[in-house]
């Protein structure tokens, strides 16, 4: 009989930043793989179900499935061995999966910290987890499967890793409909898809790359635009984000996707994210033509030094240049920042916050923590100098500091962080010019950051 496969998605820990919850696409692409080898497949989301464990352990002891896979990133990671646990109580004679982000570089550690998990799957999954299934549905071991770690007579085993898959237009498009999507709409009516894996850079805080390869893998227009137009087909939906880390690496292909879509007249509107190296005035008019409204930009810092520690290969001056044509275009440019990265001081990270006030005037820039994923450079680095403070995975959500340098100490850092938000809705620019008309809930948030802190004086720039 053909396993029964429970694919699971742990909800983010109490407290942590969150972004609003969706179908993910990493478990829709396994699932729908699964699918088309007729496994029966099922998602229990802990996310957009609030599910409590007890909930949980209610769900899975219903199911009784053969095998349950268990996504997880850095900030979900405890939560899934929890998730993984009651697994095992609930389905004893279940095989359990742990793959994404975070179990890829932690991969001996987290069999060591959770005996009930038997089998890691590392990096892209798709084909481990298919080849997992059948091994397991003909009874044959499983021990040698590539991609995955494993217990094997007591003893970690870590296999080859399994080669990218190059071809990503013969992956069936994610198994959303196994997800209650009406209940996504709760949050926002937008659907998110990925046009490619990879990326060609090399930066020193980014685990994707690490996980998904140095190579730009890319769908083709045809095949995304085909997505496109089926989801807004099944769910009515004309809102898209593109997930892909730098959707514009190929722009030529960028360009032929804006095309279809144009040739198709999808009525559509949609956001991305890229570099500011990546990217041609001509290239964001012709997005703009196809339906972009905004795009996100990775802006890192302001200080060239900070941009060179952390190997991102790009100038403050071409960003400036960029948001400037993105702005002249009648697009939204959205900054995406990370403050206290090795090496930073107080006095770069303000001229960060200064910078992006100056690209991005009428935005508050999107101000993460530095934060040292397991698999980077970076983590090795802070690792290896005795910096590391906070090891509480839960804590890891891009706002809360996890380490402090010799120059810079967390209490600072986080304060950084906040003086980011504050000096952002303080600037006398920003409340008295005429033009802008000020929202209720901006001046909620001007009322929750001057309470705050009722020390900051108002600033003449
Ligand atoms: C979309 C996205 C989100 C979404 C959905 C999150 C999610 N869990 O997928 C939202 C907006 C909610 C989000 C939030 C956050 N995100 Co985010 N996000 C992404 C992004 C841009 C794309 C993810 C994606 O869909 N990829 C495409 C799919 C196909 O790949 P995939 O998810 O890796 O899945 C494959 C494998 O991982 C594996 N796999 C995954 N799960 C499983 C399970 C099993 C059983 C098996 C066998 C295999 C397997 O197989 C999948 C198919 O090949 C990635 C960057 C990236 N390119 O991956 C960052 C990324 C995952 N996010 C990141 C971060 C930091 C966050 C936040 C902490 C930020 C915040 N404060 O909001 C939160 C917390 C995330 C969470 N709860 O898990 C980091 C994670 C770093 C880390 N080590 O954890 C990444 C890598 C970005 C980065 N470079 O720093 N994120
Ligand atoms: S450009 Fe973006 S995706 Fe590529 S390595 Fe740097 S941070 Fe990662």
């Amino acid at each position: 009989m053909k396993p029964h496969v429970t694919l699971v998605n742990p909800a983010a820990p109490v407290g942590a930043a969150m972004h609003m919850p969706f179908a993910l696409l990493g478990l829709g692409y396994l699932a729908a793989v699964l699918e088309k080898n007729q496994y029966q497949v099922d998602v229990i989301d802990c996310q957009v179900l609030k599910l409590s464990f007890e909930d949980f352990r209610s769900e899975i002891s219903k199911r009784q499935p053969n095998i349950v896979g268990v996504t997880s990133s850095t900030l979900t990671y405890q939560t899934a061995l929890k998730l993984v646990k009651i697994t095992k109580e609930a389905c004893p004679n279940c095989i359990t999966v742990a793959g994404g982000t975070h179990v890829t570089f932690w991969d001996d550690k987290a069999l060591e910290e959770c005996p009930e998990l038997d089998i890691v799957a590392r990096r892209e999954g798709e084909n481990t987890f298919l080849e997992l299934a059948q091994r397991i549905e003909a009874g044959k071991s499983y021990h040698d499967v590539i991609g995955t770690t494993c217990r094997k007579d007591g003893k970690i085993i870590r296999n080859t890793d399994r080669p990218y898959i190059e071809d990503l237009d013969s992956l069936p498009f994610p198994a959303r409909h196994l997800w209650p999507m009406e209940r996504f709409r709760e949050y926002e009516d937008i659907l998110y898809l990925a046009t490619s894996r990879g990326c060609v850079y090399w930066c020193e805080f980014c685990s994707t790359v690490r996980m998904h390869g140095r190579k730009y893998r890319m769908r083709n227009p045809k095949n995304v635009a085909d997505e496109l137009e089926l989801l807004h087909k099944t769910y009515g939906i004309s809102k898209f984000t593109f997930c892909d880390d730098a959707f514009t690496v190929d722009q030529p292909r960028t360009e032929a996707l804006c095309n279809e879509i144009l040739k198709r007249g999808l009525k559509i509107e949609w956001n991305c994210g890229t570099r500011v190296d990546m990217i041609t005035k001509e290239l964001l008019a012709k997005m703009k033509e196809a339906g972009c409204i905004s795009v996100w930009f990775g802006v890192e810092s302001g200080s060239q030094q900070v941009l060179d520690a952390m190997k991102k290969g790009i100038t403050p001056e071409l960003t400036t240049k960029v948001f400037g044509w993105v702005r002249e275009l009648g697009l939204k440019p959205i900054p995406n920042v990370i403050l206290g990265f090795p090496g930073e001081t107080k006095k770069s990270a303000w001229k960060t916050i200064k910078f992006v006030e100056k690209i991005s005037p009428d935005d508050v820039g999107f101000y993460n923590v530095a934060t040292p994923f397991p698999g980077t450079p970076m983590y090795d680095l802070v690792k290896e100098k005795g910096w590391l403070r906070v090891t509480d995975f839960d804590k890891y959500d891009t706002t809360k500091p996890i380490f402090e340098t010799p120059w810079l100490s967390m209490k600072e850092l986080g304060k950084l962080r906040e003086g980011a938000f504050h000096h952002f809705y303080l600037r006398r620019a920003y409340f008295f010019d005429k033009r802008r008309r000020i929202k209720l809930s901006t001046a909620m948030v001007v009322a929750m950051h001057l309470l705050a802190n009722i020390k900051l004086k108002l600033r003449t720039k």
